[in-house]
């Protein structure tokens, strides 16, 4: 069997790289030159735990190449980016374009499967595109099981960070457009997966994605509304949240400075898009974590009109350290990361000096770099007025109370109350 899959990136890779592991002949294509020569020397150009050594064993064993141009293969995997464009619309244009990389080369008994979260009808959809590229093959929405070719939807739901052990051990949604074609991509996925294939048809597949995202992005949404509450009422909403999770049916989630990442900011916009009508608390829970970074900063220009105030320093005077950058803890990717807004609009705001500290980084971003300073955190603790906790890093919380001698404090984790 020859496996192709299409994309490179925090998803693909990782997948390519499991196939390959179980000494599968992996073809990876990417559009990015770079990526692709990255990968055929063995290396990666993505930061994940346990990767590189997966990676590595499977270019040197000769089981995973990577290519620019694609491929005749055996079953193709699509895990390219779906982003949104304009009023969080989403952006199908890779998926197309990956389809129609892949159409001249299709053979009689291939299997396609998109893995891009996508909205409701993507799978559907990418069939008529393959289906339009080429004639002379059937497709299951022309002659259902009989079909030359079989698709399937199967969304991944690994978090960054624990890819490698999410990806084997996660049970897996199978959303096959036949049952022929959710028979095949199972047993695509058995040759690595521990967990179950669970099978249902490619609609409720890709509705499935979206809801798992949706369903955390409320729950946070929840916990990020009442810190706004606690904080109007003088509650410690970290206490408040601990004793209300005591109740047996109650698991509130964790506030914070807002949602970032690829994946919960963005698939429970999908939703909203197809059904405006109906998503209605969707919708709302996408705008109260929005909010919240606006309402962190609001916080941190109180705090520093109080330390103002009581130092009778001038605002040129005051220092501000920003304690993280990335999008949750203990890892270094700072895309879509609320931290990162927040971090950049004090340093753009504040007359004075910003000290950012993130120990996961060697050297602060461009759009930082020309007013903030990257520090360490024994220098933003000695030379700091306010601190603004904006990511629960392991270093953080390891920081011993009495280190802490300032008054001017916003900690949006909770970490250091
Ligand atoms: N966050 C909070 N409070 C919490 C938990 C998270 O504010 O109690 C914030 C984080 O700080 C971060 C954001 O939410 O900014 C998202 O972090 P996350 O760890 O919840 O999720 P991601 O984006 O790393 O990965 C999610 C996962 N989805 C779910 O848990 C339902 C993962 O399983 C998916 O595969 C991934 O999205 C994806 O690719 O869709």
């Amino acid at each position: 069997t020859t496996i192709s899959v299409i994309g490179l990136g925090y998803i693909g890779l990782p997948t390519a790289a499991a196939f390959a592991s179980r000494h599968k002949q992996v073809v990876g294509i990417d559009i990015n030159s770079h990526a692709v020569d990255t990968i055929n020397r063995g290396e990666i150009h993505i930061v994940e735990p346990e990767l590189s050594n997966v990676v590595k064993a499977a270019v040197d064993g000769g089981y995973l190449r990577a290519s620019t141009t694609p491929v005749v293969a055996d079953a193709y995997l699509i895990a390219v980016p779906t982003p949104f464009k304009g009023e969080h619309e989403p952006d199908m244009t890779y998926v197309e374009a990956a389809a129609k990389s892949i159409a001249p080369v299709l053979t009689r008994g291939a299997l396609v499967i998109l893995e891009s979260t996508s909205p409701v009808g993507a799978t559907e959809q990418m069939a008529d595109w393959l289906a339009e590229a080429r004639p002379d093959l059937t497709f299951p929405q022309q002659v259902g099981e009989a079909a030359d070719v079989n698709i399937a939807y199967c969304p991944e739901r690994v978090l960054p960070g624990q890819v490698m052990v999410e990806l084997i051990r996660n049970d897996r949604v199978i959303g096959g457009m036949t049952s022929v074609c959710s028979a095949r991509a199972s047993e695509l996925y058995k040759i690595f997966l521990e967990g179950e294939c669970v099978v249902t048809n490619s609609r409720t597949a890709e509705m499935c994605k979206l809801t798992e995202n949706s369903f955390r992005d409320v729950n946070i949404a929840f916990a990020n509304e009442l810190s706004l509450i606690c904080a109007e009422q003088g509650i410690n909403v970290w206490e408040l949240i601990r004793l209300a999770n005591r109740h047996p049916r109650v698991n509130i989630l964790q506030p914070g400075p807002g949602v970032g990442g690829h994946c919960i900011a963005v698939d429970p916009w999908f939703i909203v898009a197809q059904n405006p009508q109906q998503a209605r608390l969707i919708r709302t829970a996408r705008e109260v974590n929005d909010y919240k970074p606006h309402w962190v900063l609001n916080q941190v220009k109180a705090c520093i009109a109080d330390c103002l105030t009581a130092s009778g320093k001038r605002a040129s005077e005051i220092k501000i350290a920003c304690f993280g950058l990335a999008f949750k803890p203990n890892i270094d990717d700072l895309r879509e990361s609320p931290a990162m807004e927040i971090a950049g609009d004090i340093a753009q705001w504040h007359s004075g000096q910003t000290l950012v500290v993130e120990p996961n980084i060697h050297q602060l971003p461009a759009a930082l770099s020309s007013h903030a300073s990257l520090v360490n955190i024994a220098d933003a603790l000695a030379q700091a007025d306010v601190l603004v906790l904006l990511v629960d890093h392991n270093e953080f919380k390891a920081v011993e109370s009495s280190r802490i001698t300032q008054r001017y404090i916003v900690d949006t984790k909770g970490v250091w109350r």
